[in-house]
């Protein structure tokens, strides 16, 4: 049986690729739980400066795989859905918010219910012109889930973000770019390349500052003013403390191009 997450690494540059693509990269137990383990050891392993999130085939991802859950409908007992969401998705939407390393999500095909929200946790988003994102839920009577509604508003405000969840309709790549749900847009044969280029560029980037930055970022969105100039005064104080720091500033004297190490 073929691999339901395909793992690539290039330099310090690790792809996840979501790999069920005769059902749209949809999500079974197995993917949550490779993608799980995944975004866990990305965290961890020192040599991964920056991970890429993609999905093979024509699709990004189309959410839970609702022939997957079938087996729960077979008679009227009640279904507790809140459990699968605690146990398999939110560890990893928390996880890709957390780790102080930057995700990219290669959107290259359509995303929808979790697979949009998926997209919607990565630091950044690149997606080719054939892109598309669905707040799906609502289709099945469900209601966004795995981060959508923390997100998708933050990031297109209350008005869109509603109106995206309660009609579930799909929004294409021009009109993501426009609203702010992605970073570029780029065209399905390039999105591999300038996915590629942008992760070995924040691989290439002082590791502690990229990561303290994204801790400040996301704290910021529900902090106050000046706690939060105290909180960049005191990640600046780490910084500061960097080697890295001290490389960057004697290779702009020395008109050279730095070389980071993470220290
Ligand atoms: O349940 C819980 O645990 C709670 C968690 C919920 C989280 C959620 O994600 S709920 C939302 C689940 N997702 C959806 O409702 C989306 C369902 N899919 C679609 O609406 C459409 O497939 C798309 C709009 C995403 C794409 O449409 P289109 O026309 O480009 O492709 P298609 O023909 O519909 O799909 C291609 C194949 O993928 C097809 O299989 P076939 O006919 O070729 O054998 C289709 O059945 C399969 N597929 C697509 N999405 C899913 C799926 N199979 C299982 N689960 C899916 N989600």
């Amino acid at each position: 049986m073929a691999e339901t997450l395909i793992i690539e690494n290039d330099g310090f540059v690790r792809t996840l690729r979501l790999n069920r693509p005769d059902v749209l990269n949809s999500f079974n137990n197995d993917l949550l739980a490779a993608l799980g383990k995944a975004v866990r050891d990305a965290e961890k392993d020192k040599t991964v400066r920056c991970v890429v999130i993609a999905g093979a085939g024509r699709g990004f991802s189309a959410g839970q795989d609702l022939a997957d859950v079938a087996d729960r409908y077979k008679d009227d007992a009640p279904i507790e859905l809140g459990s699968h969401l605690r146990e398999r998705y939110n560890p990893i939407i928390s996880k890709i918010r957390t780790m102080e390393k930057p995700v990219i999500g290669a959107v290259n095909g359509v995303a929808a219910g979790a697979g949009c929200s998926l997209a919607l946790a990565c630091d950044i988003r690149i997606a080719a012109e054939s892109a598309s994102f669905i707040e799906a839920f609502v289709n099945v009577g469900l209601v966004p889930d795995s981060g959508s509604t923390f997100f998708l508003p933050r990031l297109v405000g209350v008005l869109r973000a509603l109106e995206m969840a309660i009609t579930g309709r799909k929004v294409k790549a021009d009109e993501a770019l426009q609203i702010g749900l992605v970073n570029r847009v780029v065209s399905d044969a390039e999105l591999g390349a300038e996915t590629q280029k942008l992760a070995q560029q924040l691989a290439a980037l002082p590791p502690r500052a990229i990561g303290l930055t994204k801790r400040a970022m996301n704290r910021a969105w529900s902090a106050e003013l000046d706690d939060q100039l105290d909180y960049e005064a005191m990640m600046q104080t780490t910084a500061g403390q960097t080697r890295d720091h001290r490389e960057g500033v004697a290779a702009f004297l020395e008109k050279r191009k730095p070389n980071f190490t993470g220290d």
